[in-house]
């Protein structure tokens, strides 16, 4: 098919200001009528037919005004129904089979219960309906089913009704007052036990909490019940916004695409971003359930009372909302910690997006198919450049510009340009050129360097916007950067710079001039990440000790230790280190460690953040063409330096935390984080030891976090500790599929020489499954992402990934499309594992009845 274009952007002929559903349910055959009251769209030219889309639908009956037709033709998978007058309704009868559907996109069964996922374009694999998000409307859902398999009866907004048909069937009847697009319609139908509980809004209104899940998992939701109170708390006193419906409803289920979705008053989650308890999730899970909580919650806002007008402002929801959630954690754990992963995932996942063939602005021009485009582009660095306009405006004209994009826009499907104008208007800003944020993709590369003379310090900063595809010139953008100046023999700030400075890069190039300083300052730059950008900086390695050390902004503290690490991994790397080069700067990064470990100014958290190198994937990002066997032998080999230097002191460090017995607080989730990167260190420095260290902790754990830091590093030794671990491991959690796909993604993601083969084995055992994504990303994402595993030289691990996209496509296109990218990165990768991956490509692209999705991502991976 055809590439939608941004601009081809018409509004919709017909509205539809009021649904209304009714479902028969029944795993295999689920009957639906849908009665649609539609109103020619006075805005839009008119048309005499419209147009409601469908996906493997047939329509049984169609009725206009109360009257059979059939008049009605079908275009390719939609239905057009001609309608002579400027209002009418149109019934339409359909007939789906949930339990066929693997897709997991329309009506699907997971675990005997019937749930629905429509964003982005699932509402028409369910009825036929103008499934556009610019198309608003009230719904009235109505379900009958058997009682025994459905019990529970589940949609948007409010039960207006229930009853019991005195058969064994029984019906229920929902109304949502709010008008809504059709992708946030959900229903679920199934045997569930709620966690239930209240919470008072901003004004005095009281509103039902409920968490739905399976019988015996009630008992692991209470994390996720307090992040949602402490979410609509956050919201009302940091955003203004109140919780606006009696009911709201959380489903976890077991078989799901993604993390969750924001469905009106009923929002649907993936189990893993529900279900913790200390026994079964790490610190990180019980994180990820805050975030994501914390992420669907504050949608109903931000996506569903202000929503997009197409998909290509996709970001004007997400990046926002992702914003608001990254603030949200920083406000409920540690600040800069929480900074320092956000940009870590970045880097990770949207840097070498940007760099590579898959590249798009966070407002794309053009797709084939949407769901390839909830990237970490449109997440992440959509919600950068909102905190780029939030560090401009400060953080009060920021709350006013969010309060009038707000009023101004309730109710209304809207765009990026209107969230960009809301911003001027309400925060005073005048963001003409930072428009280009929203119109230009690749990360800018600037260049730092800082000339000293006489008593002055200049600043000297150039800016590049790299090519990406479709994009061969860009205009530079503004960039705000905020920096300060040390003064490195007393190590605090240099005179005149007591608060930090904010300067924005506008052009090209720009300098930027300092007097008073007699000794040469220290440049600290990019401090908080206030840009989403490269820096290339001029800098000596002893300045940047200086700043590892010293440097108040604890992400550019972190900054430097990373810089500290890449400079000497990529001379390591590309052969440019002689022996003495070599020994001097893995002393200088030993010595940075030995220092943070020391500095009791440090909490454990920041103290852990700060122990972990650059991934192998930033430092392959860090280079024009790499070399991922190279890149992993020099961390590696850096690594067991490290620990082989301190292993005194990691040893003593791991016996110091192992002594603060388990609690969610700070300081105790803290020593368990230093207690694994010790391990981690000791690993590679001394393998016995570490092995027995870690067996250990393995035994004596009492919560999920020790546990599985333990065999995370058992599972990169030969040891014989680690095949033992493994069978506890597993005969411990089997039955708990959340543990279980820890499992296997522990196997996927180690450092053992033979992951690969690891991975192999594991995918033909009994518990491992292709129909059930969190599984088939626990198995495969985790290797796909191990450099070591994915990039074997003989090309094992880039046909092993050629292989599951095929098989899986079938069966969900979406989670197989998300495998291509890592193939996608062959132009950055060198010349003999580079055609390997080109080969797998061209292969997956060959092959016929390939989906829509899949082979959106191959092509424009090969183009
Ligand atoms: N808005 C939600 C997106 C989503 C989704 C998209 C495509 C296919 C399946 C999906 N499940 C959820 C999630 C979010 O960003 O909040
Ligand atoms: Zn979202």
């Amino acid at each position: 098919p055809a590439a939608i274009r941004r601009e081809d952007y018409r509004p919709t002929a017909w509205l539809v200001p009021e649904v209304s559903l009714e479902f028969d349910l029944a795993l295999q055959a689920t009957r639906v009528t849908s009665t649609l009251t539609v109103a020619r769209n006075a805005a839009a030219d008119a048309s005499p037919t419209i147009r409601l889309n469908g996906e493997g639908l047939e329509p049984m009956a169609v009725k206009v005004d109360g009257a059979m037709i059939d008049s009605w033709v079908m275009d390719d998978a939609d239905l057009i129904v001609t309608l002579p007058g400027d209002a009418h309704s149109i019934e339409i009868t359909t007939s789906i089979n949930p339990a066929a559907n693997t897709a997991l996109m329309g009506l699907f069964a997971s675990n005997g219960m019937l749930c629905t996922q429509c964003e982005a374009e699932g509402f028409r694999r369910i009825t036929f309906f103008p499934d556009r998000p610019d198309v608003l409307s009230t719904y009235r859902v109505r379900m009958h089913g058997p009682k025994t398999d459905f019990p529970v009866l589940l949609s948007n907004g409010n039960l207006e009704e229930q009853g019991d048909d005195g058969d064994g069937t029984h019906w229920a009847q929902w109304h949502d007052p709010w008008p809504k697009p059709s992708y946030l319609f959900a229903l679920v139908a199934g045997d569930l036990i709620a966690n239930s509980d209240s919470f008072t809004t901003m004004s005095g209104r009281e509103v039902a909490l409920n968490i739905w899940v399976r019988e015996g998992d009630e008992s692991r939701t209470g994390h996720a019940m307090e992040s949602l109170k402490k979410s609509m708390r956050w919201d009302e006193e940091v955003f203004g916004r109140e919780y606006d419906l009696d009911l709201f409803n959380i489903v976890a289920v077991s078989d799901f695409n993604m993390g969750a979705m924001e469905n009106k008053g009923l929002n649907v989650f993936n189990t893993k971003y529900v279900l913790a308890d200390e026994n079964t999730a790490t610190d990180g899970d019980f994180d990820g359930v805050e975030g994501v909580i914390a992420h669907e919650y504050f949608h109903n806002w931000s996506g569903n009372r202000v929503t997009c007008r197409d998909w290509f402002q996709l970001s004007l929801k997400e990046g926002f909302t992702v914003l608001r959630d990254q603030l949200f954690s920083q406000d409920m754990g540690s600040a800069p910690v929480k900074r320092i992963e956000d940009v870590r995932v970045l880097r990770g996942a949207q840097f070498p997006e940007d760099s590579g063939p898959l590249a798009h602005p966070i407002r794309p021009d053009s797709f084939r198919e949407i769901s390839n485009f909830y990237t970490a582009t449109i997440y992440n660095k959509g919600a950068e450049v909102i905190r780029m306009i939030r560090t401009m405006a400060g953080e009060e004209a920021f709350r006013a510009g969010s309060d009038l994009y707000f009023q101004r826009h309730d109710g209304q499907a809207v765009t990026c340009e209107d969230f960009v104008k809301a911003m001027e208007d309400g925060a005073g800003l005048d963001l003409s050129q930072f428009r280009l944020w929203y119109s230009q993709a690749g990360t800018p590369k600037v260049t730092v360097r800082l000339e000293h003379s006489g008593d002055t310090a200049t600043l000297h900063l150039s800016q590049d916007v790299p090519a990406t595809p479709g994009q061969p010139d860009k205009h530079p953008m503004p960039i705000p950067l905020k920096v300060t100046l040390f003064d490195p023999e007393t190590g605090n700030r240099a005179a005149g710079h007591d608060g930090e400075q904010l300067v924005t890069l506008t052009k090209a190039q720009a300098s930027l001039s300092f007097p008073g300083h007699v000794r040469r300052p220290v440049l600290s730059i990019n401090r908080g990440f206030s840009a989403p950008i490269v820096i290339e900086r001029d800098i000596a390695q002893e300045e940047l000790v200086f700043l590892a050390a010293h440097d108040d902004d604890p992400f550019a503290r972190y900054e430097a230790l990373q810089d500290l690490v890449v400079r000497h991994l990529k001379d390591a790397a590309d052969d440019r280190l002689d022996d003495g080069a070599r020994k001097h700067g893995r002393a200088a990064i030993i010595e940075a460690i030995r220092s943070v470990m020391a500095d009791d100014t440090l909490d454990d958290l920041m103290r852990g953040e700060l122990f972990i190198l650059p991934s192998e994937t930033y430092l392959a990002e860090a280079m024009p063409v790499a070399d991922p066997g190279r890149i992993h032998a020099e961390r590696q080999a850096l690594r067991a330096a490290i620990g082989a230097f301190l292993e005194d002191d990691f040893v003593a460090l791991h016996t110091r935390a192992s002594d603060v017995p388990y609690s969610l607080e700070a300081a105790a989730r803290g020593a368990r984080k230093v207690k694994t990167q010790a391990l981690v260190y000791l690993a590679a420095g001394n393998p016995e030891r570490a092995a027995g260290m870690a067996a250990a902790q393995y035994d004596a754990a009492d919560n999920m976090t020790d546990r599985q830091g333990a065999l995370m590093v058992l599972c990169g030794l030969s040891a014989v500790e680690r095949t033992n671990k493994l069978i506890d491991f597993y005969n411990r959690y089997q039955g708990n599929p959340l543990v279980i796909d820890k499992w296997f993604a522990l196997q996927a993601s180690s450092m053992h020489p033979s992951a690969l083969e690891h991975v192999k084995a594991l995918a033909d055992h009994p518990d491992f499954t292709m129909k059930n994504p969190n599984r088939v990303r626990s198995l495969y994402m985790a290797m796909a992402y191990n450099p070591h595993a994915f990039h074997a030289e003989d090309g094992e691990g880039y046909r092993m990934i050629g292989d599951v996209i095929l098989a899986l496509d079938p069966i969900n296109p979406q989670t197989a499309s998300r495998f291509v990218p890592p193939l996608g990165r062959w132009r950055r990768i060198e010349a003999g594992r580079s055609q390997l991956m080109r080969e797998q490509l061209e292969r997956i692209g060959k092959a016929p009845g390939l989906s829509r999705d899949t082979h959106e991502q191959v092509s424009r991976s090969l183009g």
